[in-house]
């Protein structure tokens, strides 16, 4: 059995990736847009893309999905760039993977492969976690079963015959069987206590922001442009569990919390939307969600409309939801439809930035400044003492205003989050908050 997913052993280095052109294949998308969505999916696991390839399929070849002549090419191409990966952008069969892989002395990863990696890479909750494995293992038997088939069919289809492959992949089936019975128990369990989980996280009084968009929309980058100011000592709390979670200093100096979140992905193999949904639990908890939009694509729209919907299926309201599109790439516009951009946007009411320049970013952070402010400051009087109080409505709120009051306490306006303000109540009892 093929169990280097399982194993989740180092990618390699080097990588070519092909997509194959089927033909009459009812896809909204062009070739050459779905090889670069493939490209980004690679660069997401830290693969280095050495060439880039749409391969027609013009017949069907059962045993290398290519024809002999493609299979050729593209064995010359791996040698000639040493690449140590080859990514088939489309499902391969166990059969066609392990053919492959001997024709290019090359490790094959096909389309479902390649993205279960970057899901278990992203995952950020236990639950998350687990249902990425438990796709994973559901992926592997599915090799297994159809590996079985074909030796059956080898044999001429009389399955009793037996033999020692057989019994090794039956025993790898029982393996994977038990595994999943066990992890969907484990899932259960998870699911059980999730509530008090969502209770723990909300400990944090930060407001939320998390990043979302289609692969490649340049969702990554604007995460390190937005958060690069400094490294707050804040980020000390993520940087251990979680590279895809920063804080933020929004322009009026309050800490917001950021969240990088796994991109969304055209014909998302069916088996994996369960994956899916559960590394993307943060987005349905954000107080802000920045849809980033490719605005230099042609696919733009295309894509949005699928990010929308996505979103709709994950039950978050897009109606009040406190949504901000972020059409990104401005520099790759070219200049005299530039303007013209810039009005649309402004009336569509998203922010046009370039995350690789960083034009239009403090915009962008006045906007999320502007809707995490929405709630009305409260007043605060703080007895005699409670120097401890003061401080921490300052490093958690936005202090508008302060007066010390004769007999030693203070009177404070403060603008804070809900989670902030129940907080705050439950840390320092003795103080009076008036909404
Ligand atoms: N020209 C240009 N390229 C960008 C911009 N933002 C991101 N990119 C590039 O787009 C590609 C995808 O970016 P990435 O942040 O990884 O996208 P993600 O998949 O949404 O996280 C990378 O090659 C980035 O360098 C931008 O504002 N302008
Ligand atoms: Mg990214």
């Amino acid at each position: 059995m093929s169990s280097k997913l399982i194993e989740r052993e180092a990618p390699p280095q080097g990588a070519i990736i092909v997509h194959p052109e089927r033909e009459g294949r009812a896809s909204a998308r062009g070739p050459d847009a779905r090889l670069e969505e493939a490209v980004g999916l690679a660069q997401a696991l830290d693969l280095q893309v050495r060439d880039a390839l749409v391969a027609p399929l013009r017949r069907m070849t059962p045993a290398t999905l290519f024809g002999k002549g493609k299979v050729a090419e593209i064995a010359d191409l791996r040698h000639a760039h040493e690449a140590d990966v080859i990514v088939v952008d489309d499902a391969l069969t166990p059969v066609q993977q392990r053919n492959l892989e001997k024709a290019w002395d090359a490790k094959v990863i096909d389309r479902t492969g390649l993205i279960l990696e970057i899901f278990a890479r992203r995952a950020r909750t236990r639950e998350g976690r687990l249902q990425v494995e438990l796709a994973r293992l559901s992926y592997e038997r599915s090799r297994l079963v159809r590996t079985w088939t074909h030796l059956e069919r080898q044999r001429g289809g009389f399955g009793f015959m037996g033999g020692p492959g057989e019994t090794q992949i039956e025993a790898d089936r029982r393996l994977l069987a038990d595994r999943i019975g066990k992890l969907k128990r484990e899932l259960a369990e998870v699911r059980r206590t999730r509530n008090l989980q969502r209770g723990a996280r909300q400990r944090h009084p930060f407001p939320a922001v998390a990043l979302v968009g289609y692969t490649n929309a340049g969702k990554s980058t604007l995460f390190n442009r937005l958060t690069e100011a400094e490294v707050l000592a804040e980020d000390m709390l993520f940087a251990t569990l979680d590279p895809t979670l920063r804080m933020l200093k929004l322009p009026d100096g309050r800490p917001a919390i950021l969240s990088d979140t796994v991109g969304f992905i055209s014909e998302l193999p069916h088996e994996l939307v369960e994956a899916f949904r559960a590394t993307l639990e943060e987005v349905r908890e954000a107080d802000v969600i920045l849809h980033v939009r490719d605005i230099a694509s042609e696919e733009t729209d295309a894509q949005a409309a699928d990010v929308r919907q996505v979103l709709e299926r994950l039950g978050i309201d897009l109606e009040d939801r406190k949504l901000i599109e972020v059409w990104n790439k401005a520099d790759l516009v070219d200049p005299e439809h530039r303007s013209e951009l810039a009005g649309d946007a402004r009336r569509a009411g998203a922010v046009l930035v370039s995350a690789a320049s960083g034009e239009g970013c403090e915009a962008l952070l006045e906007t999320v400044a502007a809707l995490v402010d929405e709630a009305a400051p409260v007043e605060v009087h703080t007895p005699a003492g409670e120097g401890a109080a003061i401080a921490w409505l300052y490093r958690h709120g936005r202090v508008l205003e302060r007066e010390s009051e004769p007999d030693g306490g203070v009177h404070l306006t403060v603008k804070l989050t809900a989670q902030a303000q129940g907080q705050f109540e439950q840390l320092f009892p003795h103080a009076e908050v008036r909404g």
